[in-house]
């Protein structure tokens, strides 16, 4: 049985990878920063044989005891300040979970003489491209970010490049667009549609805001790219991946997609108030990723598509909506 160390276990990402890993009769440790774990109790109830253990990606003596106690096969570092929006606001904090913390993960693998045996996944991100200096964007596309986030993120992925070079360690990274689904947080802009959208549609409110219709991004489902995720870190090499759909759509065309599958008629903008104290200090505008080289060296391709993931969401958000009071 193989044994995988995964941080933000209760992230979008880590709820997707339990269930993938699970499936794969994987036995599962995850680490879990003690107090801000909101979905703590939900996710015990839904995975009771994963075993969590606490610790800080700021943190590095917890790092190494949890590195020590679950001598991993396998590490998927998902653990982030991960909404760009916040990255602004906390640019420190963000740097030294999303940047540093990184860089911990590698030091505590190496400090348990682990680095010949433990493999790592890190959640690189299409952030890094920021400004974007070629469409689409592959794995040779040069990196212009434009958020605290993005800085760390980039920071941590040639970390890991670097480990990989200098110590010979499987470090394999993984640049994915935006991906989305159920376990999406409400903080991001698809769910902020998706679950407005469904209190509309059930008479609980008239309107929300957003900060702008006009961004585009390349959309693809959650539960499709943590099977990316673990196919790099079975490949004979560590390398880098894009991960995407390689198709973009806008904020605007999200939200008519959510509002056609809740059945609501009408215009986008009796909806929705616009509200520019949510616009970012830089934006991203346009990411579309090119995953020809996930494709044809891992056999990966999306199985969701734009529609499929936007109806996902919606029927997913109708439903607890319903539920709730
Ligand atoms: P998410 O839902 O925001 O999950 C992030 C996880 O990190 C949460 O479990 C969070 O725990 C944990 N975390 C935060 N601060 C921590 C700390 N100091 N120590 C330990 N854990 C900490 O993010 P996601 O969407 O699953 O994404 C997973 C990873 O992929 C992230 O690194 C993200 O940046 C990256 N990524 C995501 C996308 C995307 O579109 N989803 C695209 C590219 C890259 P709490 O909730 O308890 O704080
Ligand atoms: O949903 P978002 O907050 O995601 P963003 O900034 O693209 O970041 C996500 O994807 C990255 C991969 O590229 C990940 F690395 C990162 O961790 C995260 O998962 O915003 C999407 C777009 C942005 O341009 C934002 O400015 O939507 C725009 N937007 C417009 N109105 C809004 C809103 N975003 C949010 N969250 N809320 C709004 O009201």
């Amino acid at each position: 049985m193989k044994i995988a160390l995964i941080t933000g276990i209760t992230g979008q990402d880590g709820n997707h990878l339990s269930e993938f890993l699970l499936k794969k009769d994987y036995k599962i440790y995850g680490l879990v920063n003690g107090q801000k774990n909101y979905n703590l109790d939900a996710f015990k109830s839904r995975f009771p044989s994963i075993e969590l253990i606490g610790g800080d990606l700021t943190d590095f003596s917890s790092l190494c005891d949890v590195v020590k106690v679950s001598q991993p096969d396998e590490i998927y570092n998902l653990g982030a300040i991960s909404y760009v929006g916040m990255s602004f606001s906390q640019p420190e904090l963000t740097a030294n979970v999303t940047g540093l913390g990184t860089l911990r993960i590698l030091e505590a693998v190496r400090k348990a003489n682990l680095e010949t045996k433990t493999r790592i996944y890190q959640a690189s991100s299409s952030e890094m491209f920021g400004k974007v200096q070629q469409t689409p964007q592959n794995e040779n596309t040069p990196f212009y970010p434009r958020s605290p986030y993005g800085v760390a993120k980039t920071f941590a992925h040639y970390t890991c490049i670097n480990y990989r070079e200098a110590y010979n360690m499987h470090v394999s990274s993984g640049i994915l667009f935006n991906h989305e689904g159920e376990y999406r947080g409400k903080e991001f802009v698809t769910r902020k549609i998706s679950s407005n959208v469904a209190k509309i549609k059930l008479g609980k409110q008239k309107k929300f805001s957003l900060g702008s219709l006009d961004p585009k991004r390349d959309w693809g489902y959650a539960g499709d790219y943590v099977e990316a995720m673990w196919m790099m870190v079975q490949n004979k090499e560590p390398e880098t991946f894009v991960i995407a759909t390689g198709v973009t759509h806008s904020v605007r065309e999200f939200l008519e997609e959510a509002l056609k599958v809740a059945g609501l008629k009408g215009d986008v903008e009796q909806y929705v108030d616009l509200d520019k104290s949510m616009i970012r200090p830089s934006e991203v505008d346009l990411l579309v990723g090119d995953s020809t080289k996930a494709k044809e060296k891992l056999g990966w391709t999306p199985k969701v598509d734009f529609s499929k993931l936007v109806q996902i969401m919606v029927e997913n958000d109708l439903k607890l909506e319903a539920s709730a009071n």
